[in-house]
């Protein structure tokens, strides 16, 4: 290979790479954008295209809040039940698998209640 072409070679490389990341991970949002996951954030999603794939970005302080994927029962009485694993890390990555509505909420007692909750179709 010329030594002119070892440059350009990596750059598109370096590109398809980028790209193939981006199309098996699809697109990160960050829920309630800079404010982060929060009381309020419901109603955030709306008019968003989130697709499966998709990740979503969940943001807050861990001492104070965490994250829930729940069924649609527990979303509209914004209660936990089964086992449904609760997300604490404070910056929680959650990719959405194909098929319906995924519900997520602040499990913690009243935060869901003061609009802690999020529903996304995939
Ligand atoms: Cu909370």
């Amino acid at each position: 290979m010329a030594r002119g072409t070892i440059v350009p070679t990596l750059l598109v490389l370096l590109l398809a790479v980028c790209c193939a990341t981006s199309i098996v991970h699809g697109k990160e949002w960050i829920i309630g954008d800079n404010k982060g996951w929060r009381f309020g954030v419901s109603g955030w999603e709306n008019g968003k295209r989130i697709q499966s794939g998709d990740v979503l970005v969940f943001k807050y302080n861990p001492s104070m809040h965490n994250v829930v994927q729940v069924g649609e029962g527990d979303y509209n009485s914004c209660t936990v039940s089964g086992s449904s694993m609760a997300y604490t890390s404070g910056n929680d990555h959650i990719q959405l698998a194909r098929g319906g509505k995924a519900f997520f909420l602040c499990s913690i007692p009243g935060h869901c209640q003061r609009g802690m909750k999020i529903v996304v179709t995939a």
